[in-house]
């Protein structure tokens, strides 16, 4: 099997898994295909969605420390997992390139449309700069990655990826990643913190409703990719952000009972008025959360950064 049918095969099982589940549930890693990257795009451009500003300032506040602190004899790779359009570690990126550091930039995400682009992207900007960039789930480059073991690698993981995750796969996540690091490795990790409620509210359910047609997106994809009927504008996004635990959920929810049958999956499904289905969660953070997760993955902190705001962190991680 290709990687794209073993892709497919794995979407599918989860839909039927999820969709006959009660509570019904969807994973929000199957948003992103071209049009759930567009729509991702436009939420990083939404007033309301400051995740991606604040990651900005950061990396534009601490860019020449980052430089010196990658910076070694004999180049190094920078692996960033999740790249998307690439927008934030541009800047790093230019940083690097303007001061002729010798590094190897590999982005990987899974949408294959965003490697492409940002390969051509950044050819154009940086002429000089050595891409890599490959296309597919985490965990599967991941252990692609542990085979070349050559240069020391900065792993990049930015944009607060690792909120998609519950916490025990956060630190199976981060465990793998110390797996294939060295002591020379190093891990640099955005994470969303916890804030005023309503500000987290907001960036996830924004007022042009930009991020329901992105939630909304997994619906039409199993329409079209698996040939089911769902009346995509039945299902209203929620979104619910708890400020005890951090975690931020989304789902879908059917303001009209309905009857949904996905041919391809020989599956029919039924709504009852107001059941969901919960497609997400945005995980937020404070270092204490950060440490313990990274203590029981055997990682341990070597810097923390953080924006004007104080909105989000990165933290550097070594094994
Ligand atoms: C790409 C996972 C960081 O959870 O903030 C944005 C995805 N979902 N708006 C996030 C998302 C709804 C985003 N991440």
């Amino acid at each position: 099997m290709t990687k794209k049918e073993t892709f497919q095969k794995e979407f599918e099982d989860h839909v039927k898994k999820g969709l006959t589940s009660s509570p019904k549930y969807l994973s929000s890693k199957y948003i992103y295909d071209d049009k759930g990257d567009r729509l991702f795009q436009q939420i990083m451009e939404l007033p309301e969605y400051y995740l991606t500003g604040a990651e900005y300032n950061i990396i534009d506040s601490y860019k020449t420390d980052l430089r010196k602190l990658l910076t070694i004899d004999g180049g190094f790779d920078l692996i960033e997992l999740g790249a998307g359009d690439g927008k934030k570690t541009k800047v790093l990126l230019k940083e690097l390139c303007d001061h002729q550091t010798d590094f190897t930039y590999k982005p990987i995400d899974i949408s294959q449309n965003a490697i492409d682009q940002l390969a051509q992207d950044l050819l154009q900007v940086f002429p000089n700069l050595d891409v890599q960039g490959e296309q597919g789930t985490y965990f599967k480059v991941l252990e692609e990655l542990a085979q070349y073991n050559k240069r020391p690698k900065a792993i990049f993981v930015l944009g607060s990826n690792i909120g998609n995750l519950q916490h025990p796969e956060a630190i199976d996540f981060l465990s793998k990643l110390r797996e294939i690091m060295s002591n020379k490795d190093v891990l640099f990790m955005g994470f969303d913190q916890k804030k005023d409620p309503l500000t987290i509210q907001n960036a996830y359910a924004d007022s042009q409703g930009i991020t329901q047609e992105f939630n909304r997106n997994l619906l039409h994809r199993i329409n079209k990719e698996m040939q089911a009927d769902f009346p995509v504008d039945v299902f209203e996004h929620w979104e619910a952000y708890d400020p005890q635990t951090g975690t931020a959920k989304s789902y879908l929810l059917a303001t009209e009972p309905c009857t949904v049958d996905v041919r391809h999956l020989n599956l029919q499904v039924e709504f009852k008025k107001w059941e969901t289905i919960h497609t997400e969660i945005s995980q937020k953070y404070d270092d204490d959360t950060v440490e313990w997760l990274a203590q029981k993955a055997g990682l341990s902190i070597a810097g923390i950064y953080e924006d004007d705001r104080e909105y989000f962190k990165n933290y550097l991680f070594k094994r």
